[in-house]
């Protein structure tokens, strides 16, 4: 290729070539690359007609390396594609049908027509999905990796990823965490010279993406990635070594977009003429290849009957597409999460126990139960983690399964993501809540939107859980309550229990839950004091608030460390006639509207109260609901208590005045029962 430099090749050369191709072979792989020309030219003109909508990125000129990639995998082996993945797909086996009728918008489509181009996976195929979030495959494609490593499946990953990919910070995340755990991938990226308008010149400080192998301790080459033959032997050899127990490899497979970034984009010139003229003539893969066959003899009539083979297949699928229904709008809500399990709560007993001992016990007893839960997290392993939550856990349960990490929370969280894609249950710890901000991509756009995109048939049972809040004077980026940042998003589950009875059974249920849990801790919780929690492993139920303490004149609804404020405030209140109920709906989302509701057409007044920041807070989003289900009913305004405006001060005093306390709450509570309506 033309703008290809040499690079040391870290593969073994010799045993780099597999047998001569039949020449049945080599019709086959002509036939799928004129099946991806195809599709995408027949998509393009679809675009220009206004049918595929949106938009869609063209792999046209890139078409060998999805099929001779593909063919080094076996049909049980994985791959996970990016934005330019029509090609990846239809090599691994996706049917063409079901794909136009994604990107169609149909209920036929590999979606039902709510991912669209960027999401089409087809998980019976392997094909694990694309992604619309430039290089997120790569961490999803090394838990995968992860996954076929610990249930010893046998199979092999191929992450693919563009050169610009290879730019985030996820890409040296999972290749180190890949190469480190010795996983079963094969990254390849696709090297188009571009990432959108920029050169790879003018994004990389190293001239060939494969030299970056050489700092994570494994193979790294570059390759032609427009001789498909080539591409095809190069991936075996990685393939196998990976199935081998050897761990990833790096290729850098060079190859050229013929078309623009996106069917919608309409960008000035970027690209030298001279250079896209070189690729559609002398560097296409299918001219390449058509002439390795003719050289073998096949004639041209051959050669354009496999070409009318592909142009049939596109066409037909079109037209079966076309023909497919669009999704009605009641299949949105049931894409977004999968039922939870109902209650089971055995009498509580004697035993009491700390809070961050019934976090553990649930823990090991879920890892107990399934072997396909796997504890992921930094310094969870060796030192059963900073606050002691899985103390003993890989003693009991080995390291294959309680793993520590390396500290690398992007790649952790979409190794979860792609693992719980492919079998696994990761529980996911995060040694401090405010870190999550590191992991905001692989929840939020991933774990918490692939069931809907995919359709809504697929599950993502993994749980990120870890300590927050403020009280150990640990200062601004360690004591944050970030609740409201998920409760926000469909698709998340998001459990804050107060109790340590509430947190194993909480717990459990996440654990054993088909979506992405975020359970939080209260650091201050962790030791602060015992409750009765049965020995038994049992499940407090997803949605369900627990009535804290009954009472007549006024509901406080609190949360976390605000529950044991509240009934503390309660109690003082009792004193002076005050009989306060106090509910904590312990599952932020999906919030039990009902029990909180009830409560206030009750005792027609309302205290919310909650140590996260008052303004844009669970306060805001409680009091609204109250105004909207049950306006009529209050006598008094609804009231809010949270943290000021001010990030969490280091200096004791200072944050002892910013944490709400039970003076904040019976002043509140005395403002609402002496105001209000006569
Ligand atoms: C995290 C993220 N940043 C930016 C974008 C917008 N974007 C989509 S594709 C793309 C270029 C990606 O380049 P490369 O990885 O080389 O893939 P190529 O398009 O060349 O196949 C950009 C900037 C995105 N989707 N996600
Ligand atoms: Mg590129």
């Amino acid at each position: 290729m033309k703008h290809m430099n040499a690079v040391p090749t870290l593969i073994d050369a010799a045993a780099s070539r597999s047998d001569p191709a039949t020449t049945a072979v080599l019709e086959t792989r002509y036939r799928d690359l004129w099946r991806i020309r195809r599709f995408e030219e027949r998509t393009m003109e679809l675009f220009k007609k206004g049918i595929v909508k949106g938009t869609a990125h063209s792999c046209v000129g890139q078409e060998a390396i999805a099929v001779g990639a593909c063919a080094a995998l076996a049909p049980g082996d994985t791959i996970v594609t990016h934005h330019r993945g029509h090609g990846h797909c239809i090599a691994k086996g996706a049917d063409t049908t079901r794909m136009m009728a994604e990107l169609l918008g149909r209920e036929t489509g590999y979606g039902h027509g709510l991912g669209g181009s960027m999401h089409i996976a087809a998980l019976d195929r392997g094909v694990l999905g694309a992604n619309g979030i430039v290089g997120a495959g790569i961490g999803i494609g090394t838990g995968a990796a992860l996954a076929a490593q610990v249930l010893e499946s046998g199979q092999v990953c191929i992450a693919f990823f563009g050169d610009g990919a290879a730019n985030e910070g996820l890409f040296h995340e999972a290749m180190n965490l890949a190469a480190l755990w010795r996983l079963p991938i094969v990254f390849l990226c696709e090297n188009n010279g571009y990432g959108l308008s920029l050169g790879v010149a003018e994004a990389s400080a190293v001239p060939q993406i494969s030299q970056r192998a050489a700092a994570y301790g494994i193979p790294g080459e570059t390759i032609d990635g427009n001789d498909v033959l080539a591409v095809e032997s190069r991936t075996a050899v990685a393939v196998a070594r990976a199935r081998a127990g050897e761990g990833p490899s790096l290729i850098e497979a060079m190859t050229y977009r013929w078309g623009d970034h996106s069917m919608r984009t309409n960008l000035p010139r970027y690209r030298p003429e001279a250079e896209e003229q070189y690729a559609r003539t002398e560097g296409d893969a299918i001219r390449r290849l058509g002439q390795v066959l003719a050289d073998r003899q096949v004639g041209q009539e051959r050669l354009a009957a496999l070409q009318m083979e592909a142009d049939d297949e596109i066409l037909a699928a079109i037209e079966v597409a076309q023909a497919a229904q669009e999704p009605a709008e009641d299949s949105l809500a049931a894409a977004v999460s999968s039922p939870h399990a109902g209650a089971i709560e055995p009498e509580r007993g004697e035993r009491r126990l700390f809070y961050v001992e019934a976090i553990r016990e649930a823990m090991d007893q879920e890892l107990a139960r399934d072997s396909r839960v796997v504890l992921l997290g930094e310094d969870v392993g060796k030192i059963g983690g900073l606050f002691g939550c899985s103390k003993g856990l890989q003693e009991r349960h080995g390291r294959n399964r309680v793993r520590d990490t390396p500290i690398s929370e992007n790649a952790i969280i979409n190794a979860a993501v792609g693992a719980a894609l492919t079998g696994l249950r990761p529980i996911v710890e995060l040694q401090f809540f405010d870190f999550v901000t590191h992991m905001m991509d692989g929840i939020v756009n991933q774990a918490a939107k692939l069931r809907f995109m995919l359709g809504g048939a697929v599950p993502m049972p993994l749980v990120v859980r870890g300590p927050q809040g403020g009280g150990i004077r640990l200062g601004a980026q360690h004591s944050q309550s970030l609740e409201v940042w998920f409760a926000h998003i469909p698709g998340l589950v998001v459990l804050a229990p107060s109790d340590p009875y509430d947190a194993k059974g909480l717990l459990a249920a996440a654990v054993r839950d088909d979506n992405p849990v975020i359970f939080l801790e209260h650091k201050l919780l962790y030791v602060n004091s015992q409750s009765a929690v049965p020995e038994a492993n049992y499940i407090v139920p997803i949605g369900k608030a627990a009535i804290k303490r009954s009472g007549s004149d006024i509901t406080i609804v609190a949360t976390m460390a605000m529950v044991d404020v509240a009934l503390s405030a309660a109690r003082d209140l009792a004193a002076e006639g005050i009989e306060a109920e106090v509910i904590d709906p312990r599952t932020l989302r999906p919030l039990d509207t009902e029990t909180i509701l009830a409560s206030v057409r009750k005792t027609s007044r309302c205290v919310v109260v909650h140590e996260a920041w008052k303004t844009y807070g669970f306060g805001a989003e409680i009091s609204a609901l109250i105004m909207e289900e049950a306006f009529d009913y209050l006598d008094a305004p609804v009231e809010r208590i949270g943290m000021r405006g001010v990030p969490m001060p280091y200096n004791a005093e200072l944050e002892r005045l910013m944490i709400p306390n039970a003076q904040d709450v019976i002043a509140a509570v005395r403002r609402a029962c002496e105001g209000g309506r006569p």
